[in-house]
């Protein structure tokens, strides 16, 4: 028996969206999910009783920034990061690779793994499938991400070819390291940017390693989002249907949707706290800037469509006063309303697989949200 079991429950009729349950040492959670991110131990602003008040199900933490600070270690003597942080439901942590490749100008990839510069400090570093898989197990997460490398877009082919086959390697290291396999599941990580024979590689050697789940890495990297939408067409249906798939660092309303439709069962990314923080939130009706000067006589909720505890207590014109007076509690307000916005479209998606309509769901969101059409 592995860590983490994936539950299917039904598969829409109108679209390949699949309804079903991700089991994990620390609960339960339904799927498709979106993941709240708390890059380090924290989801920026809110406190774990507001997360869970909004329906939060697993959260997202990183290898390379907990390593960095407070270090794995400290960690690890505190009980481990659920007990560090007061969050006792499910919690997967990505491997740090990414980070390296976004942070890190300054880098260096071997075989071995990646030497690069601390983003903070400066100082030398070197992350390998080793290292990632030691703190990870330190860390204790439920989930644990294989050390992979996420190219750039567009990359040449002969590029692509290469770090796929390593990613690979990497892969095989990562099984061969790891130290807790009962009560952590580790993901393989699925690579090939927009190259369909690369992916259909990259699918079936992992597949081969018969990890206990998979993710799609490489995507929401600058591509079109038709292309991110095709990569998914023909990638998902490579995948093992009875473990989980995770489309990693997607979270933008209409790609949740989007890749729901084609299989995706979890999904995460930072955009509805970071736009939260420099005041923009999301709405039924599409984006709001919040901070803007149009909204100062506006006492109307962020979102009239949305029950969230913002938009039943405060207005546009008051957190827009907070905002702009750098007051913190204007962040947080606009950090649980993106949330409580991304887990209850979340929560209306699983409803619409239940009842055979995502399709139609996904027309009359857009049409609101002011998309076209496909
Ligand atoms: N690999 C890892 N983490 C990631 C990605 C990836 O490709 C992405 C790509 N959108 C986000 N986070 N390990
Ligand atoms: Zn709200």
């Amino acid at each position: 028996m592995t860590a983490v079991t994936y539950e299917h429950i039904k598969t829409c009729r109108q679209s390949g969206a699949r309804l079903g349950k991700v089991h994990t040492p620390h609960g339960s959670f339904d799927t498709p999910a979106f993941m709240p991110v708390g890059t380090l131990a924290t989801v920026k602003t809110l406190s774990p009783e507001e997360l869970e008040s909004m329906g939060a199900g697993m959260i997202l933490s990183n290898t390379y920034h907990l390593w960095i600070r407070p270090g794995e270690d400290i960690v690890e003597e505190a009980g481990g990061l659920h007990k560090f942080m007061n969050w006792n439901k499910p919690i997967l942590t990505d491997s740090g690779g990414f980070q390296v490749f976004s942070l890190s100008k300054l880098r260096d990839i071997k075989e071995e793994g990646v030497h690069f510069r601390n983003h903070i400090s400066g100082a030398k570093l070197f992350l390998s499938p080793e290292k990632a898989m030691q703190i990870q197990n330190s860390l204790g997460a439920d989930v644990m991400m294989a050390f992979d490398e996420c190219p750039p877009y567009p990359a040449e082919e002969e590029y692509m070819k290469a770090s796929v086959e390593r990613t690979t390697r990497w892969a095989e290291r990562c099984l061969e390291a790891h130290t807790r396999p009962k009560d952590q599941a580790l993901f393989g990580i699925v690579q090939g940017g927009d190259y369909r024979h690369l992916r259909e590689k990259s699918a079936k050697e992992l597949i081969s390693m018969d990890f206990p789940g998979y993710a799609i890495g490489g995507l929401s990297v600058g591509e079109p989002k038709e292309t991110m939408n095709r990569v998914l067409e023909y990638t998902t249906p490579l995948l093992p249907q009875n473990k989980p798939r995770y489309l990693m660092g997607v979270g933008s309303a209409d790609a949740l949707i989007d890749g729901s439709i084609r299989g995706i069962d979890m999904f995460d990314c930072v955009l509805p706290t970071r736009i939260g923080r420099n005041g923009t939130c999301m709405t039924s009706k599409g984006r709001l800037v919040v901070r803007n000067a149009s909204n100062a006589r506006d006492f109307r909720p962020i979102d009239e469509a949305c029950g969230c505890y913002t938009c039943r207590n405060y207005s546009r014109a008051y957190i827009r006063h907070l905002i702009k007076s750098e007051e913190t509690f204007g962040v947080r307000l606009t950090s649980y309303h993106n949330l409580y916005f991304l887990l209850s479209l979340m929560q209306q998606v699983r409803e619409a697989i239940q009842q055979d309509r995502l399709l139609d769901f996904r027309e009359t969101f857009f049409e609101q949200y002011g998309f076209n059409r496909p």
